[in-house]
C-alpha cells in the first residue's frame, strides 16, 4: 500500500503542473488569477459645443455622456473641472457618482455652470471607474460681454452740431443716431448715423396783410425772408402797388367821379304831378322831391336845366288864376 501511494502522488502533481502550465500558455487568468478583459469608460461633452459663444454671467449646462465600454464599469464617477478659469459650478457637485454601468450602456450627467470671466475657457470633464480605464473629453467655450444690449447702451442719440443755414434757406442741425446692431450677442456693435434735421421753416417771401393806402397810392407790405449764422432772418418793406389818380381809400384808389347828370321823373316843370329830380353833381349823387309847405299853395318845383337840377317855389293857381293848392308835393 505504502509503495503504490508513493507511485501515485508524483502522478498528480506531474498533471497538475501541466494543467497549469497550459492555462499559463493559453490564457484565461493572468499571473494573479484575475481575469484580464479590458473595461473601460468613455466621456463625451455633448453640450455646449466646442467654441459656443456664452455671455459673461449667465448660467449654460454643461452636458456629458458617460459610456461603458467591455465590462461592466464599476462605482463610476464624472468629475467636472475647469483648467483655463473663469467659470464656476454654479450649484451642486462637481462629482457625479453612480454604481455601475453595464457594458454598451452610457449615462448623461450634467452640471449648472456659471461664466464670470470673459476669455477661452475650458470645460474638462473626467471620469473614473474602480475596475476600468478612466476617460476625459475636454472643450473650449468663448465666455463674452457684448458691446451693447440697447442701443441706450451706445449713448444718448442727440444733436452733434449747432444750428447752420441750409437747403431752401432754412435752419437744419445734424443729428446723430447711436444704435445697438445685434444687441447682446457676440456679434452686438454700435452703429451712428447722421442726418441733416431741418429745426426752423424761415418761410417763404411773399405780400402779407392787406394793401392799404400811403399818400394818394396804393401799398401792401412784402416780407422778405432767409437764413443767416443759422437764424431766421425777416424784414418788410412797403411796395408801391398803384398810384391814384383820385386819391386812396381803404387800401384801394378811388373810382373816377361821375360827371354831372340830371333827370326828372315828372318830366320837367310839371306842377301838378310829384316827380323827383336825380344824378350827380359834383361827384355827388343827388335826389330832390318836389315838395308841399303842407297846408299852403305853396310848392317847391324841381326840373333839369342842362345837366343841372334846379327849383322854383310858388303858389298853386287854378285855370282862373285864382290860388288852388298843394297837396302830396303837386297842386291841384
Ligand atoms: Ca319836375
Ligand atoms: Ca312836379
Amino acid at each position: 500500500m505504502k509503495h503504490s501511494s508513493n507511485g501515485i502522488l508524483p502522478g498528480i502533481v506531474l498533471i497538475g503542473a501541466v494543467v497549469l502550465g497550459a492555462l499559463f500558455l493559453f490564457g484565461g487568468f493572468d499571473i494573479t488569477g484575475l481575469t484580464t478583459a479590458q473595461a473601460s469608460t468613455s466621456t463625451v461633452i455633448s453640450s455646449p459645443a466646442t467654441g459656443a459663444e456664452i455671455k459673461s454671467g449667465e448660467s449654460f449646462t454643461v452636458t456629458a455622456v458617460i459610456g461603458c465600454r467591455n465590462s461592466k464599469c464599476n462605482t463610476v464617477r464624472s468629475t467636472i473641472s475647469f483648467p483655463a478659469g473663469g467659470l464656476v459650478l454654479k450649484t451642486g457637485s462637481a462629482t457625479k457618482t453612480w454604481t455601475s454601468l453595464s457594458p454598451g450602456s452610457s449615462q448623461t450627467v450634467s452640471w449648472l455652470i456659471q461664466a464670470n470671466q470673459t476669455g477661452n475657457r475650458q470645460v474638462k470633464v473626467s471620469t473614473t471607474s474602480k475596475n476600468a480605464q478612466a476617460s476625459s473629453n475636454l472643450i473650449s467655450v468663448i465666455i463674452y460681454v457684448p458691446a451693447c444690449s440697447s442701443n441706450a447702451d451706445c449713448g444718448p442719440s442727440q444733436y452733434v452740431t449747432s444750428a447752420y443755414c441750409g437747403e431752401g434757406g432754412d435752419v437744419f442741425r445734424d443729428y446723430q443716431s447711436l444704435m445697438c446692431a445685434y444687441p447682446g450677442t457676440f456679434s452686438s456693435s454700435c452703429q451712428s448715423s447722421v442726418t441733416s434735421v431741418k429745426v426752423a421753416d424761415c418761410g417763404n417771401n411773399g405780400f402779407v396783410g392787406q394793401p392799404y393806402c400811403l399818400g394818394l397810392s396804393v401799398y401792401q407790405k412784402y416780407l422778405s425772408v432767409g437764413c443767416s449764422s443759422g437764424q431766421c432772418t425777416n424784414s418788410t418793406s412797403d411796395v408801391l402797388l398803384q398810384e391814384c389818380l383820385n386819391g386812396c381809400s381803404n387800401g384801394a384808389c378811388n373810382p373816377e367821379p361821375a360827371l354831372d347828370s340830371c333827370g326828372d321823373s315828372d318830366g320837367g316843370f310839371n306842377t301838378y304831378q310829384q316827380g323827383t329830380v336825380s344824378g350827380n353833381s359834383n361827384g355827388q349823387a343827388y335826389s330832390l322831391t318836389d315838395t308841399c309847405f303842407n297846408g299852403t299853395a305853396s310848392l317847391t318845383e324841381y326840373y333839369c336845366v342842362g345837366d343841372q337840377a334846379t327849383s322854383i317855389t310858388n303858389n298853386c293857381y287854378n285855370v282862373n288864376g285864382s290860388l288852388s293848392y298843394c297837396y302830396n308835393g303837386r297842386c291841384y
